[in-house]
């Protein structure tokens, strides 16, 4: 599902920041969760092209989104320019056209809409669930372990959690297939090339790169599994090597309050 309309922005995120944050054509404020397969998505193809944006970390109660006329409740949701932009396909989308400066092709947007968006990423969300050392890593990149509330709800909330995500997974993608199913598709499309649409890193490469993500930096146990034997590990490295030097321009809302002397509910 996607969504894209004008609306308020919340102003308490808006904030201008300090001087040296100089926003490139439009301001782009993500909302997302540390950990969360599709915001990652998203991160990749800012960080890639060191294109800034500002991150705002919602908790799990989404507290962060629930402003006058906002009625999607999920990560990630973007603001761009005054357009509030939600699921990581569209943002995507509208991203690319901002910082690679041209559209998504066709093929790059079907691609990306049936064997990311709605085949691997929920795919491997699934994967991630499916063992509890995954489940707890994954979780713990979301709660704060500082305090003390962090530490007992990273104890309990993977287990509570893994059956009730299960079920919601189930009942939106009930034709879902396993991750190797996708991972072959887009292994598929490439080819001969370096990248999935071709011998430059595209849209499609940064959407998977990020979709990937926690489970590769975090050693998850499901790591490389799928990917090693799709026959993209070999991707993953270049893919890698592009991320390596890369300095991404993002600036948390806590950041620019701090600035400023003023605080924020992040
Ligand atoms: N198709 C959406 C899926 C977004 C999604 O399911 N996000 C999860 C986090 S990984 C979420 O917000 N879950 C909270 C909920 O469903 O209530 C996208 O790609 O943006």
């Amino acid at each position: 599902m996607g969504a894209q309309q004008s609306l308020q922005p919340p102003v308490e995120h808006m904030l201008e920041g300090p001087r040296a944050f100089q926003w490139k054509k439009e301001p782009i404020i993500l909302y997302e969760w540390n950990g969360s397969p599709p915001c990652h998505k998203v991160r990749a193809l800012l960080h890639y092209k060191e294109h800034p944006y500002r991150a705002v970390e919602v908790d799990l109660n989404m507290t962060e989104l629930k402003w006058q006329g906002n009625q999607y409740f999920k990560v990630p949701q973007a603001i761009i320019g005054r357009n509030h932009v939600c699921d990581s396909h569209i943002i995507l989308k509208e991203l690319t056209h901002m910082v690679f400066e041209r559209p998504m092709t066709n093929f790059e947007l079907d691609l990306e809409n049936t064997c990311i968006t709605n085949g691997l990423q929920p795919a491997w969300e699934k994967l991630i669930l499916s063992s509890l050392a995954d489940t707890t890593l994954f979780f713990s990149l979301m709660l704060d372990y500082s305090s003390t509330f962090g530490w007992i709800l990273g104890g309990v909330a993977p287990r509570m959690m893994i059956a009730s995500m299960n079920k919601h997974l189930d009942k939106a993608y009930p034709a879902l297939e396993a991750p190797i199913v996708y991972l072959q598709r887009l292994r598929t499309s490439m080819g001969s090339k370096n990248f999935i649409c071709g011998d430059a890193v595209g849209p499609v490469d940064l959407a998977l790169y990020g979709v990937l993500e926690s489970a590769h930096y975090l050693k998850m146990e499901c790591w490389p599994g799928p990917v090693k034997e799709a026959d993209l590990l070999d991707w993953h490295d270049r893919m890698a090597a592009e991320m390596k030097d890369k300095q991404p321009v993002c600036q948390t809302a806590a950041e620019v309050a701090a600035s400023k002397g003023e605080k924020t509910c992040t």
